[in-house]
């Protein structure tokens, strides 16, 4: 079979000794961590648009990289791509993928003939799926490249453009049950707005939610039975994005009754866009009960947009995994590399020094986030800084057992409140470094 990877060899986990650039060193797929399989925590998995189609294009320059997998017909171009996705997956033990419709086949001239390229590409990912025990996170529709969608797909001021945006998510949605997906991702790359004066955000919102609800009603009827996600981004493309960070989608989700078939999937870099970091978005999801998937990425501190680069940093992917483990681990969710390359990494090798990077640093993350729990000390800092809710007063707060009076009677007996225990911040970073370099 023709090899689009010719130079680069299966990875295998060495340990953390090897310099072999093409190796693992702390990602050993099978070890059992904590009740099960590294690779059953992580749940890497190929984002089909960064890792098979980007070429490396900015607002300034062309494609640096060549994604035409030897082909120049463009649905010659999409099965060999597909081929090319399963080398890659195979050499690097990744286990599912994401793709957007328009990331596994191009649009054609009509609906029509864009709906039956999706289905042979889409039957060609279904016979290569089996063959190589590959399976998808999720799937979404590209609701944001076409000039149709200007003005927002679920939000424009269109409805021919609502009907289409419809349709192309109904398609999207046979292909990922077609392909056994656990999961469906909205994220409104171009549901929101430039100026508020010519826009009905009320209408605006109410048909995003319609659009949501005919989504769940058909995929349901069609077998549908994993997870919904909303993926907050609070800007770009769009100046204001609708789903702009984690605390206003659940309140959407919660105004339109859709909070019961739809989780979050939280990107790193859309968290920092929101001005939060990556843990609180996080957070905010787990103690909702709403933490479903992860875009696994991050940002550059001094660039204020989506650079989407492979992420290693490793406090950040060690307080994501620390979440991830408080939430019980992912059900239908995983680790979605959403992540591209520089423009310059332009070699066919550099996508998988990228992959290497990004699962090398989660799984080093999740080895650290478990160093924390077993250590204790931070939770047990924690449980101790909240004791005065725990006894008195403070239980019968908890226990709605007080009222405003009762407390003011409490306060006045008590004269004053003197400070008792200290944040301790810095003794806290100090612990953490210990646990990760002790
Ligand atoms: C864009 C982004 C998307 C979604 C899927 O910032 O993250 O690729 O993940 O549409
Ligand atoms: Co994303």
């Amino acid at each position: 079979m023709e090899s689009y990877f010719p130079q680069v060899p299966r990875i295998a986990y060495e340990g953390a000794k090897s310099k072999n650039p093409f190796s693992f060193r702390f990602y050993n797929p099978d070890e059992i961590i904590a009740g099960k399989p590294m690779r059953e925590h992580l749940r890497f998995s190929l984002a089909y648009w960064h890792g098979m189609c980007a070429g490396g294009n900015d607002p300034f320059g062309r494609a640096t990289m060549d994604r035409s997998y030897g082909a120049s017909d463009p649905m010659q171009i999409a099965r060999n791509k597909a081929h090319a996705a399963m080398e890659l997956m195979d050499k690097l033990q990744l286990d599912f993928f994401c793709f957007h419709d328009r990331d596994i086949a191009p649009e054609g001239a009509t609906l029509q003939e864009t709906n039956a390229r999706l289905d042979e590409i889409g039957q060609l990912l279904k016979e290569l799926s089996a063959e190589h025990n590959k399976r998808v996170l999720w799937g979404t529709a590209n609701l944001f490249d076409n000039p149709r969608y200007m003005h927002g797909a679920g939000t424009s001021c269109d409805a021919d453009v609502f009907a289409f945006a419809a349709a192309q998510i109904k398609k999207a949605l046979e292909l990922t049950v077609m392909l056994g997906g656990q999961g469906y991702v909205f994220w409104g790359g171009r549901e929101g707005y430039e100026t508020l004066l010519n826009t009905d955000m009320a209408l605006e919102q109410d048909n995003m939610a319609r659009l949501m609800h005919m989504a769940v009603d058909y995929a349901r009827s069609i077998g549908f039975k994993g997870d919904f996600y909303i993926e907050p981004k609070p800007k770009e493309p769009t100046k204001h994005q609708y789903d702009f960070d984690a605390s206003t989608v659940l309140a959407f989700l919660r105004k339109y009754g859709l909070d019961k078939d739809f989780k979050l999937n939280i990107e790193a870099n859309h968290a920092t866009l929101a001005g939060h970091t990556f843990q609180h978005e996080l957070c905010v999801a787990r103690i909702n009960g709403a933490l479903g998937s992860i875009d696994a990425n991050r940002g550059d501190e001094q660039l204020g947009w989506d650079t989407d680069q492979f992420p290693t940093n490793v406090y950040d992917t060690t307080l994501c995994m620390l979440e991830v483990l408080r939430a019980g681990g992912f059900t239908n969710g995983g680790l979605n590399f959403d992540a591209k390359l520089r423009r310059a990494s332009w070699q066919g090798e550099d996508l998988f020094h990228a992959l290497i990077s990004g699962m090398d640093g989660f799984a080093l993350g999740l080895r650290m986030a478990l160093r924390v729990l077993e250590d204790g000390r931070l939770d047990a800092f924690v449980r101790e800084r909240y004791q005065s809710f725990t006894t008195g007063i403070g239980a019968d707060i908890v226990a709605g057992k007080t009222n405003l009076q009762q407390l003011e009677a409490y306060a006045l007996q008590k004269g004053e409140v003197a400070p008792r225990q200290s944040g301790r911040q810095e003794y806290l970073e100090n612990i953490l470094n210990d646990i990760l370099f002790g």
